[in-house]
């Protein structure tokens, strides 16, 4: 019983990694302007976000506004209650950030380094306002390997462009690697929210699990022949070839089903805090047969919609239901 208690309460717990926060009287989280000057009795912080139980993110500031907007409309029927279009971030100028009902929906820029400084104030955000076990979904776009173009992918783990499974970052000096999984029971819940027939439309474009390629370069780093380079290690131009062997040894090798920016350090940083995360990206093309992302842009809005929908429905059967 008493083990059982102590699994319930502190098992499951995430927390930040810093014994230095302790120490702190007052935070500052400077590109969300959100100011805590008490960090022993945050009530404020607690008042504005302590209901929060998923985080959303995803890379354009807009496209985080629609969200909070399909949420309102579609999870909680127009009646969240929530001032939902108000940007709540924007004195920081860098993020934008939407709270409607028990979602908030942050933008996080491109790419790791970009997102990483969201994440790090985001989760220290949800420590400040005691949120209970708060999920952290990223929503976005990639580009697909050999999928059809509008598949979403529901990331298992994260790859580097060196075909490790990990986040390798400088640390004071030090090369310092972190594992880049992400949560198998939220993965299999956001599975079932597609397949599950509470919306009738769950074959409407196929939802599938697999590993996801985070780059730091959108063109060389992703195989791209249209970059403004386009070159190997050896200083010689890469071929055709060259790009789809590489992408096949993706494929094949690693499992790799889509290719983004974020993946490995968003794994790796909610691992280590022990916050539950998945990534659920639509596939604008399949890499194993372009390079442009030439969609129209009816096409966009059709694809960058299609994560909304499956996580909407999943905060429906899974969340608001429990
Ligand atoms: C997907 O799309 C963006 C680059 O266009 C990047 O943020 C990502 O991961
Ligand atoms: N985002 C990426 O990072 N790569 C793509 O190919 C498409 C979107």
């Amino acid at each position: 019983m008493a083990l059982c208690l102590y699994i319930f309460f502190f098992h499951s717990a995430y927390s930040t990694k810093n014994p230095n926060l302790e120490q702190m009287t007052s935070d500052f989280l400077y590109h969300l302007a959100v100011n805590i000057p008490d960090t022993k009795n945050p009530t404020d912080i607690k008042n504005q976000f302590g209901h929060i139980k998923v985080v959303c993110l995803g890379g354009k500031d807009a496209r985080m506004r629609e969200l909070a907007k399909y949420i309102h409309e579609n999870v909680y029927n127009g009646k969240s209650g929530s001032k939902y279009e108000k940007d709540i971030f924007e004195d920081g100028h860098r993020y934008a950030g939407f709270i409607v009902g028990s979602v908030l929906c942050v933008s996080h820029g491109v790419g790791s380094s970009t997102m990483s400084v969201v994440l790090h104030e985001l989760i220290k955000l949800v420590r400040y306002a005691k949120c209970v076990d708060p999920l952290f979904i990223r929503i976005g776009t990639s580009g697909g390997l050999g999928v059809k173009p509008g598949t979403v992918v529901v990331s298992r783990k994260g790859y580097n462009g060196l075909l490790c499974s990990e986040y390798e970052i400088a640390i004071l000096g030090e090369r310092v690697s972190r594992p880049a999984y992400f949560d198998e029971r939220l993965r299999k819940d956001l599975l079932d929210a597609a397949t599950s027939p509470d919306g009738g439309e769950e074959n409407a474009f196929s939802v599938i699990e697999g590993n996801t390629m985070g780059t730091d370069c959108f063109y060389e780093g992703q195989g791209r022949l249209d970059g403004a380079s386009c070159m190997k290690a050896n200083g010689e131009p890469y071929t055709k070839a060259d790009k789809l062997n590489f992408l096949k040894r993706c494929h094949d090798e690693c499992g790799i089903r889509n290719i983004e920016m974020e993946a490995p350090m968003f794994a790796a940083l909610t691992l280590h805090c022990g916050i539950r995360a998945a990534d659920v990206c639509v596939t604008l093309l399949n890499r194993l047969e372009g390079d442009q992302v030439n969609s129209t842009k009816a096409q966009l809005k059709d694809f960058e919609e299609r994560p909304f929908r499956l996580v909407a429905r999943f905060i429906k059967r899974h969340i608001l239901s429990s």
